[in-house]
């Protein structure tokens, strides 16, 4: 009864909470400590991360897209998924417009680009892409073929088949339900595996922290430590004040409770530098531990894997003034306006992968007129940079999918205090 569950955390911890994150802590440590020994040779260990990430990724599909139809069909009345989606893009836009306004904010202010002696070169800078247009992305989001959307893991064209599909089947009624039990199977068989998975966690972050800690050294980081400290304290101001600022105010929940109950996908998310790798893990975190329905985390986790990116958002802002400056050119409120505007478009189209970013980041200093060229110095420490940045993309993405479930007023607070499993 419900009694015998609220009287203490007790039996929270015996629930399916995934109470990985201390081994996974331990892992990073381990892994870093590891990796500084090593040094280069710590690449020996790639392979076990790969395999890791790999093992992560095989989940995407299937899980997304089972998970998303079952939520739905689900769901009292799919017509809130109308209401869901267009908040869910909503909010995702301004948090990610406000990220990357405190990216050149703080940029601004340190001015980690100033006093810095370095050329440029002629670097072999990723080609500067031309920014996707609104109407390619919102044309490309309808399949074709869904079955090659799958095969091609296009997670926004499996949502929309999905959502379509549901929608069907839900509609459908009797006939349908056959499928629907099938797709009630694949999901939980799919979130099983994905708790077998993740015990492999500590061993893979182990792997991919020291083969990253090993690949850099003091000689690569030092001459740009002053652009990886504004970044890694811009990210650092947006989970601790931005995001747990909109869950105790406007959400009116324990803002410690999120960040405890994001930890295991924020250091996956840390350690593989993949949200799209991290999504598994986030949607176990959403429905362990932050009491999200499945409906809703199913849906807003993996749109915004796809097309919210305030890491790498704050990325652009930060890294587009510390370029200016060091090429000491002063930016216009122009350049800033056209910065927050690029920057939000090039995070929307940035995909979940490691080093995406860095591709995007041409279009936003090719907007105002930055060299490409320095796109190459940045690439030396991407890695360090791209770490904290996946870390705050999933973390907003869980702020969101919490926020979305609070305003549709289905958060199960038991949950989310850690007074009771996910049903
Ligand atoms: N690594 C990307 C991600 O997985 C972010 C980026 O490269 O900017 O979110």
């Amino acid at each position: 009864t419900d009694d015998t569950l609220s009287t203490d955390g007790r039996y929270a911890r015996l629930c399916r909470r995934l109470p990985l994150w201390q081994q996974i802590l331990v892992g990073l440590v381990l892994g870093t400590l590891v990796g500084s020994l090593l040094g280069e040779r710590a690449a020996w260990l790639a392979p076990i991360g790969d395999l890791f990430i790999n093992a992560i990724k095989m989940l995407i599909v299937p899980l997304v897209f089972s998970t998303l139809v079952v939520g739905i069909t689900g769901m009292r009345d799919p017509q809130a998924m109308g209401r869901i989606g267009l908040r869910t893009v909503a909010i995702y836009l301004l948090t990610t417009a406000f990220a990357i306004a405190l990216g050149l904010l703080l940029s601004t202010l340190i001015q980690p680009g100033t006093g810095v002696s370095m050329s440029l070169g002629a670097t072999d800078a990723p080609a500067a892409q031309d920014a996707p247009g609104l109407s390619d992305i919102l044309v490309g989001l309808v399949p074709t073929n869904p079955v090659a959307a799958l095969t091609d893991g296009n997670i926004l064209q499996i949502i929309v088949f999905a959502i379509a599909l549901a929608i069907a089947l839900a509609i459908t009624g009797k006939p349908a339900e056959p499928v629907i039990r099938v797709f009630e199977g694949l999901a939980e068989a799919m979130i099983t595996l994905t708790t077998f998975v993740m015990a492999l966690a500590p061993i893979g972050v182990f792997a991919l922290i020291a083969v990253v800690t090993g690949q850099y050294g003091a000689d690569v980081l030092w001459p740009l430590a002053k652009v990886i400290g504004v970044m890694y304290l811009a990210c650092v101001l947006q989970v601790l004040l931005v995001y747990s600022g909109i869950v105790a105010l406007v959400m009116r929940l324990n803002p410690l409770r999120y960040l405890h109950g994001s930890l295991d996908a924020l250091l996956v998310a840390f350690s593989s530098a993949s949200s799209s790798g991290t999504l598994p893990v986030s949607l176990r975190c959403a429905e362990n531990n932050l009491g999200v329905p499945r409906s809703i985390a199913a849906f807003v986790l993996p749109v915004g894997a796809t097309i919210n990116m305030d890491g790498t958002a704050i990325y652009q802002g930060v890294v587009a003034v510390f370029v200016a400056q060091l090429v000491g050119v002063d930016l216009s409120w122009a350049d800033y306006g056209m910065i927050v505007l690029t920057g939000t478009l090039a995070s929307i189209g940035t995909a979940g992968v490691p080093g995406a970013g860095l591709i995007m980041l041409s279009i936003v200093l090719a907007q105002v007129g930055l060299p490409l060229a320095a796109v190459g110095v940045i690439a030396g420490i991407d890695r360090i940079l791209d770490m904290a940045r996946t870390g705050v993309n999933v973390a907003g993405d869980l702020m969101v999918t919490t926020w979305v479930a609070v305003s549709e007023n289905t958060v199960d607070r038991q949950v989310y205090n850690g007074r009771r499993c996910s049903a």
